[in-house]
């Protein structure tokens, strides 16, 4: 049971294109689930799109196209994205599928029928872009608290008793105190909901974009009811099937802070009513912005991920967004602090410490791996004990969902290596004591090796490429193979290539 590992994305909107946000979350998720099966777990990873509702019906009858015809294009834009930022997530779902509207109305039927559900009437506002409901006193300035219009509503709806589940819910906040991370996140949604639960309308008469009601076809399902149910859908839950059993409950429900009250309020008390599990975490992680400034449409500084993987390239642009920025808070996207990563992490202390190193195996050492000291020096004890620590340490941070902290460390170990080459200058060794020069040199291939294997959630490709370079077979790059396990000497290396090459900024593109 406890090595299986189930990592959810939001579900997108498919009114637009996918931009750097969605990139972003799916790209720590998809860390998160390659760094799991590294280390040995059973794991699904899921992501997709939300197709319903009133702002997607919106987006299509402004595309002039219906929104089934609209909702296949556009999501698959986002499947294309998966590809192209080498995503590996397990499924893909897409709230259209004939399955999610079984388990939609599954879950329907399991409030109604255990009393949570009743029909009334909704008299209130709207925001079809936050698609929420907002009562008068939450607006600012007229508008919605994230700034966005709102309309007035009023037609038959069903509502769900969410205001039964204020104490239920504190109570598990209490009880569980990871479930909401971070912390400062965490008393948001404390106080939001210590501030008094309203029932929850949860169906709409004046579109018919949507799952049914079941027996009552004039109503459609709120899409947020709809869309937080794709995430046992996936697990074929309404087929009482065996994946939702080796799933469930879900390990992270990755979301951006937008949508936090979504998935830690109004989900959990669903799957309350549902006599559900609940979900074990709910991370909600930080802003984008772009130079400074909040990324919009209007203001037309949207960055498309597609674009900087062209420019600066994939694992570059992977690993930037999760080096940058402490996962969790905002961030801003600048293509100063792009570069120096690139230049800096990469290019200069990654991939110029494996390619010099590489580099003098292949020319003094005939290509062949030399073998580690049998009586290691301080220095290079060192080394390898902070090498073989990394495994503990990133372990930690994965577990923290503090990616930057994470490859901070790793870094730190390079930054460790490329002191003890300038130090031991095993150039220099060449002429007066060969025999140190290859283990010296074995000493940093074992640090770039155990590195290597650590980086590859973030970096899959590059890492795959320098591990080639290593000689290290496919089936020694799991996490058995770091934190003590010794390579064996002697394998052939071939010509040296280098992984991460330097950016050459041509001012006019800027
Ligand atoms: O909310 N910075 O979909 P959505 C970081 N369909 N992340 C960002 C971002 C930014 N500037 N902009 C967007 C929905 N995101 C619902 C979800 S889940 C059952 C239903 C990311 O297309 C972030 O993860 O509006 C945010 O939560 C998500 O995109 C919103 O995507």
């Amino acid at each position: 049971m406890s090595n299986r590992f189930y990592i959810t994305t939001p579900i997108y909107y498919v009114n637009d294109k996918p931009h750097i946000g969605h990139a972003y979350t799916t790209l720590a998720c998809d860390a998160m689930a390659r760094f799991k099966r590294l280390d040995g777990y059973d794991v699904m990873f899921l992501t997709g799109t939300d197709e319903h509702g009133q702002k997607v019906q919106a987006a299509a009858e402004k595309a002039g196209i219906s929104p089934k015809e609209f909702t296949d294009k556009v999501s698959q834009n986002f499947r294309d994205l998966t590809a192209k930022m080498n995503f590996s997530n397990d499924q893909f779902i897409r709230t259209t599928e004939q399955r999610h509207y079984a388990s939609s109305q599954k879950i329907w039927n399991e409030l109604l029928s255990n009393g949570f559900i009743t029909l009334g009437k909704y008299a209130g506002w709207y925001s079809v872009r936050d698609e929420a409901f907002y009562a008068e006193a939450e607006l600012v300035n007229g508008k919605a608290p994230t700034g966005a219009e709102v309309e007035w509503v009023e037609e038959p709806s069903y509502f769900f008793k969410l205001s039964a589940f204020e104490d239920k819910l504190l109570a598990h906040y209490e009880a569980n105190p990871d479930f909401i991370a971070p912390e400062s996140r965490r008393n948001e949604i404390l106080n939001f909901v210590k501030g008094g639960l309203r029932d929850l309308s949860i169906s709409r008469t004046t579109f018919d974009w949507g799952v049914p009601v079941p027996d009552d076809e004039k109503h459609v399902m709120y899409v947020w009811l709809d869309a937080l149910t794709n995430y046992i859908t996936a697990l074929n839950w309404h087929e009482g099937d065996s994946l939702f059993e080796r799933y469930w409950p879900c390990d992270i429900h990755m979301v951006g802070k937008d949508i936090l009250r979504f998935h830690t309020v109004y989900w959990p008390a669903f799957l309350m009513a549902a006599n559900l599990p609940l979900p074990k975490r709910v991370f909600a992680h930080g802003w984008w912005t772009n130079e400074g400034e909040k990324i919009s449409k209007s203001v037309g500084n949207v960055i498309d991920p597609l674009a900087l993987i062209d420019e600066f390239g994939l694992d570059q642009t992977r690993y930037f967004l999760l080096r940058e920025v402490p996962f969790g808070r905002d961030g801003d996207f600048s293509r100063t602090a792009m570069i120096n990563r690139i230049n800096g992490d990469l290019a200069n202390d990654l991939g110029n410490l494996a390619q010099r190193t590489l580099s003098i195996i292949a020319k003094n050492c005939d290509g062949v791996m030399p073998a580690l000291p049998e009586t290691p020096t301080q220095d290079d004890s060192a080394l390898l004990a902070s090498a073989d620590n990394l495994l503990d340490a990133t372990r930690q941070a994965f577990d923290k969902q503090a990616f930057h902290d994470a490859l901070r460390q790793i870094w730190q170990v390079i930054s460790d290596a490329n002191k003890y080459i300038d130090a031991q200058a095993p150039w220099a060794l060449k002429k007066t004591d060969p025999a140190r020069m290859g283990e010296v040199l074995a000493v940093i291939m074992e640090t770039v090796r155990q590195v290597a294997i650590l980086v590859q959630p973030v970096m899959p490709h590059s890492v795959a490429n320098l591990l080639d370079q290593l000689k290290i077979p496919e089936n020694e790059r799991d996490f058995t193979r770091v934190g003590g396990f010794r390579p064996v000497s002697g394998r052939v290396i071939d010509k040296p290539m280098p992984v991460f090459p330097r950016f050459i900024d041509e001012p006019d593109k800027g």
